[in-house]
């Protein structure tokens, strides 16, 4: 077992640097400590940004550096301050960041600091790169390094890798707005195991993967080529513990051992015991809605005027990202809305808000927590909002009232608190009255709970079920590995292959021999294809068909003159050495009359799909339409269908897009069967990528090589990626 990496744009330490000295201390950020069950002892290394560009870095104190973040597990990826600017505050905060919180019209679409993301991405690449080695585990972080796992699989192809979003992922039509979106969502799928905070998140992720690169998605699995992605969802949680024990030792202080701004908030709890103090904490940034918050207070003193001098906002208001313009217009809104509602509503006892644009200490942090009656957290998006859990965390006596923005992710785990819409002031006046006259034995009700939920599914629980999920990912991988065509097998199926006296091919068309075409008629074979089709029909001993659920006119277009033998529409036709196709099997289509009018009604309500009509079945295709609504269709379809036919001699088929109504006799698999009785075969192979090619896998006899093109469920014994991989399989057959 090797190493753990884990990669975030920051590091989980600061460097100092003061009279030439580097000094190297641990933040006490959430992640950071979140991570410590995974980065800890040798085993593990965490590569980041050190915070400091190569220009702020004096030459003679780079090894210095080095030494001091070593010691604290970590490495650094060197940056300039150009490079900061493009891919930080550029790229990521001026792109990335407004349109995943859904603020599109802040989202900047600019090439240079996009093409300066990708250089800084394959940096971050390339340190793991140097750094690691290929039976590591590799840990990304969020939104500033989309593209860093597959830049490293592309080296590193066997290589375990999770990543996580620590920030939303928007709905597929804001997502589909950015011009690089293939790209991004390519860079991640270079992972093994996708997280996200909520499943919202999650399948708006896998609605973009399947509407933007056309992947096939099954529950949470996405397939690519030889691989399958796991896209879950973990919410992360807080160390518990962390603000629990800082609030008890909090409570048990002498007067004299209290911060100076806890002495100052005792002064005006005595002064006026019925004095409300509303927490609102949050870095300055748009999408945490501080500035709607303020409106929404004014509105609650407008509404409710009995609790003018009764209540008392504090805001703090972490300064984050001063230098991209959007946040230093948000601080002077901020700062001129406080003075504004200041203004209107202060008395000479009693000024309504309090303003902190600063960062605090940890324990100015736990000050304001454990004496504010209420935390009132209103993001218009957040990802998750941890200062909604920490605060729970530090009420030992369960008392607070925790009013939180069903847009925040925390919401999902947090119904116990008065959830509200940050637009609807309405609702939030009436919430803040709710939680100023909630008896204290409801309080206590509700945060009892949400305490029990927030010490079991702490930070620690979270990275470690991330962990164990992405180990899990690589062993399932392992499995299914086990089923590939690899070299010895290869050898081993091409010796029974020479040794044979008799062979019988069976090779399935669409998504097997050729690719997937929006319009079944464009996907028709090409010259390659031909000349490894002749190789094979021409080998002694060698009867090839081509068995394909395909109507018989397109094939007799593509296939008859080179005389191929071939088995259509699931079995009603064969052709053999150029005949005419007859008729296989004695099959009737007078219930088409009948089925037909109820496709249409689907075809006209569906746009996108359309039927192809054989002689003996009708299919309803359903490739083009939009995937979500295609495959919920395709269920309601499946249903009618179901019901009209009853017990008739019908059934109904669930290919790859497509779904088919035909004699429930025919299907591949008696048809090949049938093929196999002829003559004494000796090698039988059958090769497919679709629902209907398992009917074949499932009768055909034991000793046949069966292979499944793609990594879905089968009863194949073996599988092949894709269609360039079925080709070189036959390839190699055509040269035994
Ligand atoms: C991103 C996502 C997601 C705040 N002020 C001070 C201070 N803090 C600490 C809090 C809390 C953290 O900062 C803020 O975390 P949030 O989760 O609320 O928000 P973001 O910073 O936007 O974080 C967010 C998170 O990533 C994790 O995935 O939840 O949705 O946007 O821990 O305690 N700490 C100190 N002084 C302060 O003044 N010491």
């Amino acid at each position: 077992m090797g190493k753990t990496i884990i990669i975030s744009n920051r590091l989980p330490v600061q460097l100092q640097i003061s009279n030439g000295r580097i000094n190297a201390v641990p933040s006490v950020g959430g992640l950071a400590t979140g991570m410590k069950s995974v980065h800890s002892g040798g085993d593990s290394l965490w590569i980041g940004w050190s915070g400091l560009t190569d220009e702020e870095i004096p030459d003679e104190l780079g090894d210095d550096i080095d030494r001091a973040l070593a010691e604290h597990g970590s490495s650094k990826v060197k940056l300039t301050a150009e490079e900061v600017d493009g891919f930080y505050y550029g790229f990521s905060n001026r792109t990335i960041w407004p349109l995943f919180h859904y603020f599109l019209e802040y989202s900047e679409f600019e090439l240079a600091s996009w093409n300066t993301y990708k250089a800084v991405n394959q940096k971050f690449a390339d340190a793991i790169l140097e750094k690691a080695s290929e039976d590591d585990i590799i840990w990304v972080h969020d939104y500033q390094l989309m593209l860093v796992p597959q830049m490293v699989r592309e080296q590193w192809p066997n290589i375990s890798i999770g990543f996580f979003l620590h920030i939303p992922f928007p709905s597929f039509e804001i997502f589909r707005t950015m011009p690089w979106r293939e790209e991004v969502l390519q860079g991640l799928l270079g992972s093994d195991l996708i997280g996200f905070h909520t499943y919202d998140y999650e399948r708006h992720f896998l609605s973009s993967v399947r509407r933007i690169l056309g992947l096939e998605v099954s529950f949470n699995d996405i397939y690519v080529d030889n691989r399958v992605i796991k896209v879950d969802s973990f919410p992360m949680g807080i160390d518990y513990k962390k603000f629990k024990n800082a609030a008890e030792e909090h409570a048990q202080r002498n007067p004299d051992e209290l911060s100076e701004l806890q002495k100052r908030l005792n002064k005006h709890k005595i002064s006026d015991p019925e004095n409300k103090f509303l927490l609102s904490i949050d870095r300055l940034d748009y999408s945490k809605g501080i500035a709607k918050r303020l409106y929404a207070f004014e509105y609650f003193l407008n509404k409710y005027p009995q609790y003018k001098e009764k209540v008392r906002l504090i805001i703090l208001a972490v300064p984050s990202r001063s230098n991209v313009p959007q946040y230093q217009l948000l601080k002077k809104e901020i700062d001129e809305l406080v003075g504004r509602i200041n203004g209107e509503f202060a008395t000479v006892s009693w000024t309504p808000i309090w303003y902190f644009y600063r960062s605090m200490p940890f324990e100015n942090l736990i000050d304001l927590y454990t004496s504010s009656d209420i935390a009132w957290l209103t993001p218009l998006r957040d990802g998750m909002n941890l200062v909604a859990k920490e605060y729970i965390a530090t009420r030992t006596d369960k008392t607070g009232v925790l009013i939180l923005s069903e847009m925040a992710g925390s919401a999902n785990e947090m119904n116990e608190s008065l959830l509200i819409n940050p637009n609807n002031f309405e609702q939030i006046a009436d919430s803040l009255y709710e939680a100023i006259n909630m008896p204290k034995e409801e309080q206590q009700a509700r945060n009892g709970i949400l305490q029990k939920r927030l010490e079991r599914y702490n930070v620690e629980k979270w990275a470690n079920d991330f962990m164990n999920s992405l180990k899990e990912q690589k062993d399932r991988d392992a499995a299914n590995v086990s089923s590939r065509i690899t070299e010895p097998r290869l050898n081993a199926i091409l010796e029974d292959y020479k040794k044979a006296k008799k062979r019988l091919l069976f090779l399935d068309y669409d998504g097997t021999l050729a690719g997937f075409h929006n319009d079944p008629q464009k996907a028709g074979p090409d010259k390659e294809l031909f000349d490894l089709l002749d190789a094979l029909y021409n080998q002694q001993n060698t009867t090839v068909f081509l068995i394909s659920g395909r109507d018989k006119d397109t094939f007799t277009r593509w296939f008859l003159e080179k005389k191929y033998n071939m088995i259509v529409e699931h079995g009603v036709w064969i052709s053999r050495n150029g005949e005419d196709f007859k008729l296989l099997e004695n099959v009737k289509n007078d219930w088409m009359e009948k089925i037909r009018p109820v496709l249409e009604s689907f075809v006209d309500r569906t746009p996108g799909s359309f039927i192809e009509e054989k002689n003996y079945s009708l299919a309803w295709h359903y490739r083009k339409t939009d995937p979500d609504f295609g495959n919920l269709r395709a269920t309601e379809l499946s249903t009618v269908l179901r019901s009209l036919i009853g017990t008739d001699d019908l059934s109904v088929l669930n290919g790859n897009k497509v779904m088919e109504v035909k004699s429930s006799n025919v299907n591949k698999g008696r048809a090949a069967m049938r093929m196999m009785g002829e003559d004494d075969y000796d090698f039988v192979f059958a090769i497919g990528d679709d629902w209907t090619d398992e009917f074949m896998f499932q009768e055909l006899p034991e000793s046949t090589v069966t292979v499944k093109v793609g990594r879905q469920k089968t009863a194949a014994k073996y599988f092949v990626e894709n269609t360039r991989k079925v080709r070189e399989l036959l390839n190699s057959f055509a040269k035994a």
